[in-house]
C-alpha cells in the first residue's frame, strides 16, 4: 500500500465520510446485503486495494476503513520524547504510537503531552511554592518542595491517565479539538505526597465539594490575565488514598512537558483533571469555576443526542470516571506473520475507577471472542495488561480486535459511541491490522 493512497483515504473520510465509504465500499452498484454486510464486486475492490484476500469478510461491518489505512505519519521530534506523534506544536500536543506503549509502566519518554498553554520556563524546584487555599480551606498555607516531603507520608503509585478526547479523531461529523487516535494515554508511576493529606492538614471546611488546581503555565494569547485551563475533582475524588500531589514520574523528575516540578494526579479520570506546573490548589464550597470547567470543555451530553447536534450547557455533564477502554501494543499494526504460527498479542486495559472482569480478542471482526489472561493492576487506578495468541485460519488479511469488560459488566463498543459536540469518550475497540502469509 502506498503511503500516499493511505493518507488520501483517511482525508477523505474526514472530509465526507460518506463518499469515502462509496468509493471504498462500491455503495453504488449494490454490493452490501441489507444488512449492511459487504458482498462480490465490493469485495473484490476492497480486497485489491489492500492487496490480498480477507478470509473473514463475510463478517466486516460496511463503511469500516480497514485498519491497515490508518495513517502512520512520520514521528516528530520532541526533546525527550523521540517517536511520539506531534499533533499541534502552539501548545505541543503529542501522542505515543500504540506499539510504543508495550511497556507494563509507561516510560518517561513515552507519557504522552497535552498542553493547553504555553509551559513554564527556568523553573527552580527549590524555590517553587504550592499554595492551599479556598473559601473552604481553614488554614491557608504554603508549602515548598521540600515541606511536602517533610510533612507527609510519601507514597509511589502506578497511576492511568488518559485525555477526555483520546479517539476523538474518529467522529463523525468531525469534532474540533486535537485529532488523537489512540495514544492520549500512559500509566507510569507517581511519587509525591496525597492530595487528602494535604488538604486535610489544611483544614477542610464542612461546605467543601470541590477542589481546583492553578498552574504555571500562560494562555496561549500571551495575556497574564488568562488561565490556559484550571480544572478540579469533587472533594470525593480528591480524599481518596490514590489522588497525588506528585514530583517525580518512574522515579526521576517529572518531565517538564508533563508538569515538572509539582503537578496533581487523580487517576482513572479525563487527564484534565490532573493539573501540571500546580502552584495553587483551591478548596471550594461550590462545583470549581476555573478555565475549561464549563461546558463544552470536558463535558457531554447527560442524555445521548443525534451526530452534529447543537447542545445547550445545561443538558451538558462533566466529565467524571472514564469508560473501559483496551489498547493493543503488541504487535505493531501492518505486521506481516506466517499464518502457520502463532501470534502473540498482549497490551492494557483499563475502566476508569472501576477495575476489568475480562479482555476478549476476535480475529474475525467480532464474530467470536477469545479470552486473554488479564494481570491485576499494580494498586487501584492503574492499567491492566493482558496476554493471548491468535492463530490464522489462512493467509490474508486480518484484524486483531481487542475488547475489554468493567466488573460492572460494562464492555467497549465495536463502533465509535455516543457523538457529542467536542469527541470525548470515544472507547470503540482498538483493532490491528495484520497480513498472514
Ligand atoms: N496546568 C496544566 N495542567 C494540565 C494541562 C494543561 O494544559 N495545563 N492539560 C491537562 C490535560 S487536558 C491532560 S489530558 C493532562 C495531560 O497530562 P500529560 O501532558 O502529562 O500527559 O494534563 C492536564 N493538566
Ligand atoms: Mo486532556
Amino acid at each position: 500500500m502506498s503511503k500516499r493512497k493511505t493518507v488520501r483515504l483517511n482525508e477523505i473520510y474526514q472530509k465526507d465520510p460518506i463518499a469515502a465509504d462509496k468509493m471504498l465500499w462500491d455503495r453504488e452498484t449494490s454490493t452490501m446485503n441489507r444488512r449492511g454486510f459487504l458482498k462480490h464486486s465490493g469485495l473484490l475492490s476492497l480486497s485489491a486495494t489492500l492487496g490480498m484476500s480477507i478470509p473473514f469478510a463475510r463478517n466486516m461491518p460496511a463503511g469500516l476503513i480497514p485498519a491497515a489505512y490508518a495513517a502512520d505519519n512520520a514521528p516528530d521530534v520532541i526533546e525527550g520524547k523521540e517517536g511520539l506523534i506531534v499533533l499541534n506544536d502552539r501548545p505541543i500536543n503529542a501522542e505515543t504510537p500504540a506499539h510504543l506503549l508495550d511497556d507494563e509502566v509507561t516510560p518517561n519518554r513515552y507519557m504522552f503531552v497535552r498542553n493547553n498553554g504555553i509551559p513554564p520556563e527556568n523553573i527552580n524546584p527549590e524555590t517553587w511554592e504550592l499554595r492551599i487555599e479556598g473559601e473552604s480551606c481553614i488554614t491557608p498555607t504554603t508549602f515548598t518542595i521540600d515541606d511536602l516531603r517533610a510533612r507527609f507520608e510519601e507514597v509511589t503509585l502506578q497511576l492511568q491517565l488518559e485525555c477526555g478526547g483520546n479517539g476523538r479523531s474518529e467522529f463523525a461529523p468531525a469534532a474540533s479539538g486535537n485529532q488523537w487516535t489512540t495514544g492520549a494515554v500512559g500509566c507510569p508511576t507517581f511519587t509525591g505526597v496525597r492530595l487528602r493529606d494535604v488538604l486535610n492538614f489544611c483544614g477542610v471546611a464542612q461546605d467543601a465539594v470541590y477542589v481546583g488546581y492553578y498552574g504555571a503555565d500562560t494562555h496561549t494569547s500571551g495575556d497574564p490575565n488568562l488561565d490556559p485551563i484550571s480544572r478540579g475533582v469533587p472533594i470525593t475524588k480528591a480524599m481518596e488514598r490514590e489522588s497525588l500531589i506528585a514530583w517525580a514520574m518512574n522515579g526521576e523528575d517529572i518531565p517538564l512537558q508533563n508538569g515538572y516540578p509539582l503537578r496533581l494526579v487523580c487517576g482513572g479520570w479525563p487527564g484534565s483533571v490532573s493539573g501540571k506546573w500546580i502552584n495553587r490548589i483551591v478548596m471550594r464550597d461550590r462545583v470549581h469555576d476555573g478555565e475549561k470547567m464549563a461546558p463544552p470543555s470536558y463535558t457531554v451530553p447527560a442524555s445521548p443526542v443525534a451526530p452534529g447536534s447543537r447542545v445547550p450547557d445545561e443538558d451538558m455533564r462533566i466529565i467524571e470516571s472514564m469508560p473501559v477502554k483496551s489498547l493493543i501494543t503488541f504487535p505493531q499494526s501492518g505486521i506481516a506473520h506466517d499464518f502457520r504460527q502463532r501470534l502473540t498479542v498482549r497490551g492494557h486495559s483499563w475502566a476508569g475507577d472501576d477495575q476489568i472482569s475480562g479482555v476478549f480478542l476476535s480475529i474475525d471482526f467480532g464474530g467470536t471472542w477469545l479470552p486473554t489472561a488479564v494481570a491485576s493492576p499494580a494498586n487501584r487506578l492503574a492499567w491492566q495488561s493482558f496476554q493471548s495468541w491468535v492463530q490464522f485460519p489462512e493467509p490474508g488479511y486480518y484484524e486483531v480486535w481487542a475488547r475489554a469488560m468493567d466488573s460492572q459488566g460494562r464492555s467497549q463498543p465495536m463502533v465509535v459511541p455516543g457523538w457529542n459536540p467536542r469527541g470525548y469518550l470515544n472507547n470503540a475497540c482498538h483493532r490491528i491490522a495484520v497480513q498472514a502469509v
